[in-house]
C-alpha cells in the first residue's frame, strides 16, 4: 500500500497492476501459509488479498462466485454432495447452496485465517459456513481427496494462483485424485485463470483435465478486480454424454449467472480458441 492505494503487482501479471484506493486496513496477518490482507476500499467494499493477489471484493465477487459455482452445479442433473476445494471466504458455498438438491457441502480450504477473517470482514460470503448443510474442513485439498474417493456429486475448486500453497492444484496428480472422488457421471470446475495473461497455463490445464475426463471445456466471465478483468474455468464432468455448456435448470438469486450467460461463457474469442482448441 502506497500513498493510500493498494497495488497488485505480480510476475504473473507483468507491466501491469490493478490499483484499489484503500479507506482503512481492517487487519493483516503473516498466518502459517500466506500473508492475509483485508481493508476497506473507497469503492468495492471490502477487500481480501493473500501474498499481494486479490482474491475477493465485495463489489464484484458475485461474478466469479456465481460463474465458477453454476457451471458445473446447473450441468449437472441431481448435484446432492459438494466439495468446495479452497474458497475459505465462503462464497462459493453460498452459491452451492442456491441449488435445492443439495445435501451436503463439504469446504477444505488449507488456511484457517481465511475463514476466520472472511466470517468477521466479509460476513455476505463466509455467514453460510454455519449452515447445517455445511461441514468445514481445514486442510490441504491434495491430502483431503484421496482420503474421500467415489463421495461427490460435483467438485469446485476455488483455488488461488499456482504460485505458493495452490501451485499442486493445477497439475495431473491433482486432478487424478479429483476425479476419483467423484461420483459416476460428476461434474467439476477449477480456477483456470486468464485467457489475456495466461494462454500457456490454461493450454495445460485442458490437455491435462482431457486426458482424464472424457469432458473438459473452457469458460470465462469478467470481474474488474482480476487480472485483466476476467478469469476463466475449467469445466469437466465424467459423463461423456454430458455437456456442460448446457444448463439443465435455471439457479435463483443470482446477479450474474443466467442460463444465456452460461452457454455464452463458452464461447471464446479467436484467440484464445485458437491456441487452446486447435494448439
Ligand atoms: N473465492 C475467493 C477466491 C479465491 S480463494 C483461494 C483459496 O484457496 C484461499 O482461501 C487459500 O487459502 C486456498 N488454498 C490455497 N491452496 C490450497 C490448498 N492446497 N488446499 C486448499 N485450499 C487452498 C481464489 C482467487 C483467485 C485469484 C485470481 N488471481
Amino acid at each position: 500500500i502506497v500513498d493510500g492505494w493498494f497495488r497488485e503487482i505480480n510476475s504473473q501479471w507483468p507491466g501491469q497492476a490493478m490499483t484499489l484506493k484503500v479507506n482503512r486496513i481492517l487487519h493483516m496477518e503473516q498466518s502459517q501459509y500466506q500473508d492475509v490482507l483485508v481493508f476497506e476500499s473507497e469503492t468495492y467494499g471490502n477487500v481480501l488479498i493473500l501474498d499481494g493477489v486479490v482474491q475477493c471484493t465485495e463489489r464484484d465477487e458475485f461474478s466469479y462466485q456465481e460463474m465458477i459455482t453454476h457451471l458445473p452445479m446447473a450441468s449437472h442433473p441431481n448435484p446432492e454432495h459438494v466439495l468446495v476445494i479452497g474458497g475459505g471466504d465462503g462464497g462459493v458455498v453460498r452459491e452451492v447452496l442456491k441449488h435445492k438438491s443439495v445435501k451436503h457441502v463439504t469446504l477444505c480450504d488449507i488456511d484457517e485465517a481465511v475463514v476466520r477473517v472472511s466470517k468477521q470482514y466479509l460476513p455476505h460470503m463466509a455467514s453460510v459456513l454455519t449452515d447445517p448443510r455445511v461441514t468445514v474442513f481445514i486442510g490441504d485439498g491434495f491430502k483431503f481427496l484421496p482420503e474421500h474417493e467415489n463421495e461427490y456429486d460435483v467438485i469446485i475448486t476455488d483455488s488461488s494462483d499456482p504460485v505458493g500453497p495452490a501451485a499442486s492444484l493445477f497439475e495431473a496428480p491433482y486432478f487424478t485424485l479429483l476425479k476419483k472422488a467423484l461420483k459416476e457421471g460428476g461434474n467439476m470446475s477449477t480456477q483456470g485463470e486468464c485467457l489475456w495473461l495466461h494462454l500457456p497455463l490454461i493450454k495445460e490445464l485442458r490437455e491435462t483435465t482431457k486426458r482424464l475426463f472424457p469432458v473438459a471445456e473452457y469458460a470465462f466471465t469478467t470481474i474488474p478486480t482480476y487480472p485483466a478483468g476476467q478469469i476463466g474455468f475449467v469445466c469437466c464432468s465424467l459423463d461423456p454424454t454430458r455437456s456442460v455448456s448446457t444448463p439443465l435448470r435455471p439457479v435463483p438469486d443470482c446477479m450474474y449467472y443466467n442460463n444465456d450467460v452460461h452457454r455464452a461463457s463458452f464461447v471464446l474469442p479467436e484467440f484464445g480458441r485458437a491456441m487452446i482448441e486447435d494448439g
